[in-house]
């Protein structure tokens, strides 16, 4: 298929097409990039948007019964739904999250939803770029919800917010102690907090943790971006199936707003210029991966251990040798 034809089919909402292309940009081959280059910016003329949701939680909080659940009643409203993951631990763990496509099994089998594993790479850097790059290829799709999942570890939280247009943080319910566990950093990226397994016997406790968060979000910096009373903590169940509408409610809320209000293309402007220095400074460490680089690199730290060269004057050779300087 060429790239004219690919682009074609995604645009009229072809799945298999959708599939092939993120397989394409997943592909680190050189002439897989450049033909998905052309692509991504064919495709990027249509300028179509989706509502990118990005989803956090530490294992077993419930993400993936939360977004089975969610995706249905969005479907359930008549709108299409991705779902994308963002997992740098994949090539280490040998699985994926998503892999349990088993748990969402209702949602994989709905015709107006896209479920789509992460790739196994062990590099954050390259897991961001694909995964972004798959992001834009759902958004050309005409999906309308594009849910973009991961598991907090390390810097992927802050990789999935700054492709997301909201950010949500699954929380389960805790005791005080452990609420002092979420690093303020993710609280402060969250637009809401949801309190998941607000059922059973836990519904009490999910109540105090829900006040909690509530408490704790409100003596975080007021940020230009939210109206009044955000961002909010909520709690829901994703297995009962209840506060799903109330969050979406929020959700759609919080969006409209932010859309009436500069905030929306703001941001997005904000996140290409981010992706487009985080791109450089990626291209850059990788020149210091190569294994002459690194010879060259372990040489001169010879030299300057031994005294032979100072720090300064060793690092202005091998920036020279790497071009960047
Ligand atoms: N009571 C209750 N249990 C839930 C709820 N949501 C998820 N669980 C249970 O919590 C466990 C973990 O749920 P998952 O959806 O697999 O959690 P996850 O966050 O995707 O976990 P990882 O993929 O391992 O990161 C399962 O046994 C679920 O049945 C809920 O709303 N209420
Ligand atoms: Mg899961």
């Amino acid at each position: 298929m060429d790239t004219e034809q690919l682009t074609q089919k995604i645009l009229d909402g072809d799945r298999r097409a959708l599939a092939r292309a993120i397989t394409l940009v997943e592909s680190g081959r050189k002439d897989h990039r450049a033909k998905a280059g052309e692509l991504l910016s064919e495709l990027a003329k249509h300028k179509r948007q989706s509502l990118r949701i990005g989803l956090s939680g530490t294992p077993g909080v419930g993400k993936s019964t939360f977004i089975e659940s969610f995706g249905m009643m969005l479907t359930g409203l008549g709108l299409r739904v991705a779902v994308l993951a963002v997992d740098p631990s994949s090539a280490r763990s040998g699985g994926s999250i998503l892999g349990d496509k088993t748990r969402m099994e209702r949602l994989s089998r709905d015709k107006n939803a896209f479920i789509r594993p992460s790739p196994s790479q062990s590099h954050l850097g390259g897991v961001a770029r694909r995964s972004r790059e798959a992001v834009a290829l759902c958004e050309a799709a005409g999906f309308d919800v594009v849910l973009i999942e991961t598991v907090g570890v390390g810097q992927s939280e802050t990789v999935v917010a700054e492709m997301s247009d909201l950010f949500l943080l699954l929380l389960a319910p805790a005791g005080g102690d452990e609420l002092q566990g979420v690093k303020r950093g993710i609280m402060e990226m969250a637009d809401l907090i949801l309190v998941n397994k607000a059922d059973g016997p836990l519904k009490p406790v999910a109540t105090r943790t829900c006040a909690d968060y509530s408490g704790a979000l409100r003596l975080l910096r007021k940020r230009p971006q939210d109206p009044e009373g955000f961002p909010k903590a909520l709690m829901v169940s994703a297995v009962e199936e209840h506060g799903l509408d109330n969050a979406w409610e929020e959700m759609q809320a919080l969006t409209a707003w932010r859309k009436a209000n500069g905030h929306w293309d703001r941001r997005r402007a904000d996140q290409a210029c981010y992706w487009f220095d985080q791109e450089v400074r990626q291209a850059l460490l990788a020149r210091l991966e190569t294994p002459e680089a690194k010879a060259q690199m372990a040489e001169l730290a010879r030299t300057v251990s031994e005294g032979g060269k100072s720090p300064g004057e060793a690092a202005r050779i091998m920036l020279q040798a790497l071009g960047a300087a």
